[in-house]
């Protein structure tokens, strides 16, 4: 399954995962049989190789492969939604594309192909260099394998390749909007194309815009003022979906060529003082910083488990997910769209230092990773807010510089979410000013004594008074304290449940009744495993911060936080 709805009813697609490939591991370069599985075993698609014996441990690269049958000579398209965490696609012996980061989709496009059987394999590689800036020894794991789903896409000469709509509130008083979108369009061939393309969003008129798109060539459309009548707006409480539906047809034949889905909602996200404001209502977050993580999948989460913790989160009381601290599965996101949970998506980085973040690679693969997730992610009325580099050097020149270009380029590719960056650097900050909203990391009472309202209105104080993050919308994106599950102890000392469950409501407390902060991130909703290095850090070799196990199995704390998150209002009153 690889979206929760039809995104094609005329090109034809076929599912290349959710099935077994054959799976063998590699030697460091080249295609030589090598490490704990020389030869080829069956393996999940997606799924991640840690999920087997043999693999439990595995760093390095291995090959999955099937075949594939075309029944005419093609345009294919071949998509992967992730693959952890460098990739190499190869089609009958023949690289076709390469891609870097576990967390983002890409495709490969093969014109004219042949019919006949084919094979494709995917070399999959989890290995620690200096390639990979992103992918570093971290307090996460960064897992190996196809982890997200593949299709087979059979184009005509011209297709469509993304949709982008903004919706455009013009009254929320009087609930009117508008919708602002862009298709881009690709021609394959060595000829002009003509045509047209329709657009509908259901209950709505069709608009028709026509097409001209020379070879080889590739254009964006869009049409500024899509006019859309008695909509119901998207919220947490009103999650209303629409589909919008893109058909292009061909002038000479009037032959319906291509056509993209894709769903949307309305809902208008916008900074008015301190307060974030999602169809003019102050948004107050109660949220959890998720990580994909499974000891039985890995990052590889299964449909039915991806929905299982959005139930848990909603009994918990909250009305938010962080996708710390990469892109999510687009099937989440789906799933957040229908149930009306708010994201901050953010692009993939984790703690990295001044040093780690002067890594030739570091750029780009960030700007990559920006680039793919806004162009992938950019229609979900889920994603109220884009993240950047969380915790890394925003404390210094360079990592400012940082800061400032990958905000640049978000803003460059969508002006209709705010963007933010959860920070740790307590009175240290220097690039407060750049965010749309002021977001920090806090943990008193587990790596400071301080009590929690006194350390964050210490911190509060000093954005307000020394840095030009002053006025903006505060959120605190991470809070939280380690819990092994199953230790209880009378002397509710750290790791114990007992303690886990004084400090979240400590820290809960301080952070909901402080009036300058939108809203508060849990560190975090689930155990999850750690990369091997961490051991000493960490229990289990886990980051056990969890409202719930690695299993989900809920610690003393879930009550707790349910019972804060409850009871607290929905809305923010006012500051
Ligand atoms: C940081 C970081 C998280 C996690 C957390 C912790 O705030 O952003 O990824 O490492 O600390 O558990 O200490």
């Amino acid at each position: 399954m690889i979206r929760a709805f039809t995104t094609h009813k005329i090109r034809r697609t076929e599912e290349l995962s959710s099935c077994l490939w054959d799976f063998r591991t590699l030697s460091a370069s080249g295609d030589a049989p090598s490490g704990p599985v020389p030869s080829p075993i069956k393996a999940a698609v997606p799924g991640c190789w840690e999920a087997y014996p043999e693999t439990a441990n595995y760093r390095g690269r291995a090959v999955y492969s099937r075949k594939f049958v075309t029944d005419t000579e093609a345009n294919i398209r071949l998509v992967f939604k992730g693959v952890s965490h460098t990739a190499e696609i190869m089609v009958d012996g023949q690289r076709v594309c390469g891609h870097y980061n576990a967390y983002t989709p890409f495709d490969a496009v093969l014109p004219c192909l042949k019919p006949g059987e084919h094979t494709l394999d995917v070399i999959a590689d989890n290995s620690f260099s200096s390639a990979s800036a992103l992918h570093v020894p971290n307090d996460y794991q960064s897992y190996g394998g196809i982890s997200r789903g593949v299709m087979l896409e059979l184009l005509e000469d011209v297709y469509i390749c993304r949709i982008h709509f903004t919706p455009v509130c013009k009254s929320v008083q009087t609930n009117q909007w508008s919708g602002k979108v862009q298709v881009c369009l690709v021609n394959l061939s060595e000829k002009p194309f003509e045509g047209d393309i329709e657009l509908h969003i259901e209950g709505q008129p069709h608009k028709i815009l026509p097409v001209e798109i020379g070879p080889k060539e590739t254009s964006v459309l869009s049409c500024d003022d899509l006019p859309c009548r008695n909509v119901c707006p998207w919220s947490p409480e009103t999650p209303v979906l629409y589909y919008l539906n893109a058909v292009l047809r061909d002038k000479a034949s009037m032959r319906e060529v291509d056509d993209l889905t894709e769903r949307i909602g309305f809902r208008e996200v916008r900074i008015e003082g301190r307060d974030i404001l999602l169809n003019g209502k102050k948004l107050l977050i109660k949220g959890f910083c998720r990580h994909e993580d499974h000891p039985q999948f890995g990052c590889a989460i299964p449909f039915s488990a991806m929905q299982y913790d959005l139930t848990l989160i909603k009994d918990l009381g909250g009305n938010s997910v962080r996708t710390s601290h990469y892109p999510n599965d687009e099937l989440f996101l789906d799933l957040c769209d229908e149930q009306g949970i708010l994201v901050w998506e953010e692009n993939h980085a984790r703690g990295l230092s001044d040093e780690q973040m002067s890594n030739p690679n570091f750029e780009k693969q960030c700007e990559d990773c920006i680039r793919e997730m806004v162009d992938a992610h950019y229609n979900h009325p889920s994603i109220y807010i884009w993240g950047i580099l969380n915790e890394c050097a925003s404390h210094t020149e360079l990592g400012r510089m940082c800061y400032k270009s990958q905000y640049e380029l978000i803003r460059s590719m969508d002006r209709s979410r705010p963007v933010s960056s959860a920070s740790c650097q307590f009175k240290t900050d220097i690039c407060l000013d750049l965010p749309d909203v002021v977001s920090y990391n806090i943990y008193p009472k587990w790596y400071n004594d301080t009590p929690a309202a006194q350390y964050l209105a210490e911190l509060y104080d000093w954005v307000q008074s020394s840095t030009d993050g002053r006025g903006k919308p505060f959120l605190i994106t991470e809070t939280g304290a380690g819990a092994v599950y199953g230790y209880r102890t009378p002397s509710r000392v750290k790791w114990s449940e007992e303690y886990q469950a004084q400090a979240l409501e400590e820290q809960i407390r301080a952070v909901l009744a402080h009036k300058g902060c939108s809203g508060i991130y849990i560190w975090q909703f689930c155990d999850t495993r750690v990369c091997d290095d961490w051991f000493d850090k960490r229990p289990k070799t886990m980051n056990n911060k969890g409202i719930v196990d690695e299993y989900r199995r809920p610690k003393l704390a879930y009550e707790k936080v349910k019972e804060l998150f409850r009871k607290l209002p929905q809305e923010r009153t006012d500051v």
